[in-house]
């Protein structure tokens, strides 16, 4: 069954009120789970890449034909303007459209697809918001690309460097000024921030939760009171390359043992420092990676996260230590480098309780989450007040082909989204 089909089946469509169309949202996801499909359902638009830009010149199209003026950033961020009544600072809403390899159809897209229909809705209705209106896809979220930041947000926000540029990589070994000259723009263009143009006063994130919180407490969407901030370190193991079968186990000196004690020895340490961090290796590199060959080195990213930027930073200095002690015990070489360090995000006080005002109104029993994810809002949260809505995910599933969030989440959330951006403009 197409996603399309699987989205409406029990459906309610007492939900469609106040412009809100699921079905309109239901065949858009729909056409953008097309773009990077892959044989076992997961979608691939990595950054940067062809599909990505495919899939931004649809919704672009869609944006277009919903009379938002479309305009696109040297980073290749996309934003489309609703006019409001007057000048003042603008409000924004919108997320990625890029995916990890393999991801799901909703991480990034639901938030894109939701602002978008929260413009259909003021259109449909003939509301004019008091201050212009700001649909945003944003660049490269997942960091996949690069295997570093939240580039899109971060060029948007000023955030980079061409310090930081020079370093940057691609799994074929081009250069950040290969991939962004491919892509149609250039480091200069990528390093104008869009943002100094824009005189914003508010971004609002809608995201699938990612987690199981909903799912226990059986409610549709959530508030977000924090967003945890990732840490990336890549860690090297150099060994001593060799034979196989000629090498005496007594004489080698292997990365691969070396690595595969590290990262069983890390799983420890975040409870050292906080009930909220967390450690993950979920890349590895074995070179030269040949059968019968002991390798030489071995490179792997450690993903290091917590809400709390102190106890981040300490879960940090534990597993660099342990890199090194590893090293030490199997004589042989380590060198770590971090080469991602996004601060945490809280989310204003007041912020969370208009928030929550909006979803008791809509008859939903408020539930605060922190977010172990990271995500743009936390990127312009650092200087533009930020919020973030989170719609329920199945079993907790995401960044897989099996991330599921059902029609009637996905359209609440765009209700609440509607009420909570024409709240904080009507209270200025
Ligand atoms: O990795 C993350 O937390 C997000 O999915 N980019
Ligand atoms: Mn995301
Ligand atoms: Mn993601």
């Amino acid at each position: 069954m197409v996603l399309y089909d699987k989205l409406l089946a029990g459906y309610n469509t007492q939900l469609d009120h106040s412009g809100i169309n699921g079905k309109r949202l239901a065949s858009r996801l729909h056409e953008l789970s097309k773009i990077g499909a892959g044989e076992n359902g997961g979608v691939t638009r990595i950054g940067y890449s062809p599909e990505e830009k495919h899939a931004k010149e649809i919704v672009s199209k869609w944006m277009t034909e919903a009379g938002l003026e479309v305009t696109t950033d040297g980073a290749g961020n996309v934003f489309g303007r609703l006019k409001g009544k007057s000048e003042g600072p603008i409000v924004m809403s919108g997320s990625h459209l890029d995916t990890v390899p393999s991801g799901g159809n909703f991480d990034g897209v639901l938030g894109v697809l939701a602002a978008l229909e929260v413009a259909e809705a003021w259109k449909e209705t003939g509301y004019i918001p008091p201050v212009s209106y700001e649909v945003a896809i944003f660049s490269d979220e997942e960091g996949s690309r690069f295997n570093a930041g939240i580039t899109g947000s971060d060029a948007f926000m000023g955030n980079l460097s061409n310090e930081v540029l020079d370093t940057y990589i691609d799994a074929e070994g081009k250069s950040f000024d290969e991939v962004i000259h491919e892509y149609g723009s250039s480091r200069e263009e990528f390093l104008q921030p869009a943002s100094v143009e824009k005189d914003m006063q508010f971004f609002a994130e809608v995201h699938i939760e990612q987690g199981e919180v909903l799912e226990k407490f059986d409610r549709p969407v959530g508030i977000v009171n924090g967003i945890a901030g990732p840490a990336w370190l890549e860690v090297t193991f150099e060994g001593k390359a060799g034979h196989a079968g000629n090498t005496p186990m007594g004489s080698r000196k292997d990365p691969v043992i070396a690595a595969g004690i590290f990262v069983s020895e890390i799983e420890s340490l975040p409870s050292k420092v906080s009930e909220t961090a967390v450690a993950t290796v979920g890349k590895l590199n074995v070179h030269p990676n040949g059968v019968n060959v002991i390798a030489q080195k071995v490179e792997l990213i450690v993903d290091i996260r917590d809400i709390n930027e102190r106890t981040r930073d300490q879960l940090v200095e534990l597993i660099c230590q342990k890199a090194e002690s590893v090293a030490e015990q199997r004589g042989l070489q380590a060198k770590w480098n971090l080469n991602t360090k996004i601060k945490p995000l809280p989310i204003k006080r007041d912020l969370q309780e208009r928030l929550a005002d909006v979803v008791n109104k809509l008859g939903i029993t408020p539930t605060f989450i922190p977010s172990g994810a990271g995500h743009d809002a936390m990127i312009l949260g650092e200087r533009i007040p930020a919020a973030m809505i989170f719609a329920r995910s199945k079993e907790g599933i995401s960044h897989n082909p099996k991330e599921w969030t059902s029609l009637d989440d996905c359209v609440m959330a765009v209700h609440v989204l509607k009420q909570l951006l024409e709240k904080v403009m009507e209270e200025k």
